[in-house]
């Protein structure tokens, strides 16, 4: 019986949306690194947050569906303060979220943009996520009021690091934590799928941007800001030394490369009770 199916369900079970401004929104969040913390706590701290790091607010619709992916290898200490704090974060904004770790496997140079484009891909295998944050691990941010939405045109909202004292470091920097729609995403074919190794792939991201016919907006200096856990260049991400040569032909190679043409094998896919945690197999430099 059809009409059963498309019958309104009783208005009881009917969520009104959530306000357009949380009323648990705090502001300035106190960062620091206790030691001893476990996931176990974390999860324990966030009893509403189910299977795969998914989460929506209990008592209203929320206006947003953001995923958040955090490119990662052999940073377990990182996400677990990340997860420590994230989770709250999100939850205290009434976003409808989920959390992906996209895990490059094997030990072959570290490719940030490329894990991008699979946590793009496979998130959305998931969900009809509206806005997806492209996140490091090791970036905590200190308030609250930096809202983890999509805008009209690609975020860059990393502004304000402590290592940077708080400043944008130069004015097209694009790296740390960017959001962007899956239309703005699509717009600029991606993410590059050939910066092996650390450097220029967020310039690349940037530049991207204004190629696919956007801009960068960025929220006020004041909420952009974040803490970096300290760490020191990884194993198996050296400087890659063709950045600037690469950079120099993005006009020339966007359309050529990036969630066009990104390929990899999916190795597993687990929900765990923080994240989602998918392990890539991404291949090789050509
Ligand atoms: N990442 C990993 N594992 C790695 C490398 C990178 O998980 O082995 C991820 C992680 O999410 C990290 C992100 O990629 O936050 C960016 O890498 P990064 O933290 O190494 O880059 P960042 O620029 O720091 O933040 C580099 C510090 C040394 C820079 C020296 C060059 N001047
Ligand atoms: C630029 C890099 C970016 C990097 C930024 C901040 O020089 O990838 O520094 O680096 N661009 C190139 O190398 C072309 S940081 O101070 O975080 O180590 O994100």
């Amino acid at each position: 019986n059809l009409s059963v199916l498309s019958r309104a369900p009783p208005s009881s079970e009917v969520m009104t949306y959530c306000p357009q401004t949380s009323p648990y929104i705090r502001g300035p969040i106190h960062v620091s690194f206790p030691s001893g913390l476990t996931l176990a706590q974390v999860q324990r701290k966030n009893p509403l947050v189910v299977r795969g790091g998914r989460y929506r607010p209990p008592d209203c619709e929320s206006r947003h569906r953001t995923a958040i992916i955090i490119p990662h290898r052999n940073r377990e200490h990182h996400l677990k303060f990340l997860l420590y704090y994230i989770h709250p974060f999100l939850q205290r904004q009434q976003l409808n979220y989920g959390i992906y770790i996209i895990h490059q496997a094997g030990n072959y140079t570290f490719n940030r943009a490329k894990l991008m484009n699979v946590g793009f891909r496979e998130a959305m295998r998931d969900e009809d996520w509206d806005c997806l944050f492209f996140h490091d691990v090791d970036l905590i941010p200190e308030d609250d009021r930096n809202t983890y939405v999509c805008d009209a045109n690609p975020k860059h909202a990393a502004i304000a690091m402590d290592k940077f004292g708080y400043k944008l470091p130069y004015n097209l920097y694009f790296g740390g934590v960017s959001a962007l729609t899956p239309l703005h995403y699509l717009k600029m074919n991606g993410f590059p799928n050939n910066y092996w190794g650390w450097g220029g792939e967020d310039d690349d991201i940037g530049v991207r941007v204004s190629l696919g016919g956007m801009h960068i907006t960025r929220p006020s200096v004041k909420v952009g800001r974040y803490k970096m856990i300290k760490h020191k260049l990884d194993k198996g991400n050296d400087i890659n030394p063709k950045r600037f040569n690469m950079l120099s032909k993005t006009r020339q190679s966007w359309k050529l490369d990036g969630m066009n043409t990104a390929e990899y094998e999916i190795i597993s896919r687990k929900y765990l009770p923080l994240y989602t945690n998918i392990t890539v197999e991404i291949g090789t430099e050509a």
